[in-house]
């Protein structure tokens, strides 16, 4: 069964995911083994694999690297076109639905399609919302778009309904990495009320307290990056929280 259609069914059910997001350039790598094995212990449900700068050589690195310590599916999270990789399981197709960049809503699109068309990779058609977290993150900075303003839930609520109608098959609203205010519930709440897809949040979450609230909010999965790198034993709390909703 496709990866969508499984993440469909835990969302009619109730179930609730977690994804570990993990930025392979080298800095980072040095923990991976430490993630790795943590992460298969708290039977982490993803991996979210991308950052806005990480070279190609190190993603296939990182992806082999994974795929011989466990089954944990491996999603590319890609920050630009050039990083995709046929080692991973599946894309998250992104479209700055926040953002009024064209190539960032459909332009590179156009460039990567005819090599993900051939690739075995599953692609998960995201609309990707950028939402204000209170500093200037690397994606805001990169993709040259203005972030929807934290306390706007009627636009991330239109941005993703408009998302839904239009065919895409996830949102994923995104404080971005680092993000000092991590997305609001009322936020969380007011889009998730909006939309039948699933909904991804992610973005400065650092404790189990917030991803529990978020996902009491509506969020169907619930990804964590910064604050794992930073101490990686905070797995196991937040996967509690979550799968334990
Ligand atoms: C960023 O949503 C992810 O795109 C995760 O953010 O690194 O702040 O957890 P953090």
């Amino acid at each position: 069964m496709l990866l969508y259609q499984k993440l469909q069914e835990a969302k009619n059910e109730g179930k609730k995911k977690f994804a570990v997001l993990i930025d392979p350039d080298q800095l980072r790598m040095n923990n991976l083994d430490k993630i790795l094995n943590l992460a298969i212990e708290a039977k982490v449900d993803y991996f979210f694999i991308g950052g806005s700068l990480i070279i190609n050589s190190v993603l296939d690195d990182c992806l082999s690297h994974i795929a011989k310590a466990c089954d944990i599916p491996k999603i590319l999270f890609p920050g630009n076109s050039l990083q995709l990789s046929y080692r991973a399981d599946a894309i998250l197709f992104l479209s700055l639905i926040s953002g009024r960049n064209a190539e960032l809503l459909i332009g590179r699109h156009v460039n990567t399609a005819p090599y993900i068309k051939l690739s075995p990779l599953e692609v998960m058609a995201t609309g990707y919302m950028l939402v204000d977290g209170g500093i200037t993150t690397t994606v805001s900075y990169i993709s040259n778009t203005t972030p929807i303003p934290a306390a706007k839930d009627d636009i991330a609520l239109c941005t993703a309904m408009a998302g839904e109608m239009l065919g895409l098959k996830l949102i994923y609203m995104d404080a971005g990495s680092g993000a000092k205010n991590p997305i609001s519930t009322s936020m969380i709440d007011s889009v998730s009320g909006g939309i039948q897809i699933p909904l991804i949040v992610g973005g400065g979450i650092r404790t189990p307290e917030k991803a529990k609230a978020n996902i009491e909010a509506g969020a169907d999965v619930i990804v964590v990056g910064n604050a794992i790198e930073k101490d990686p034993s905070i797995i196991k709390e937040i996967a509690d929280a979550i799968h334990g909703h």
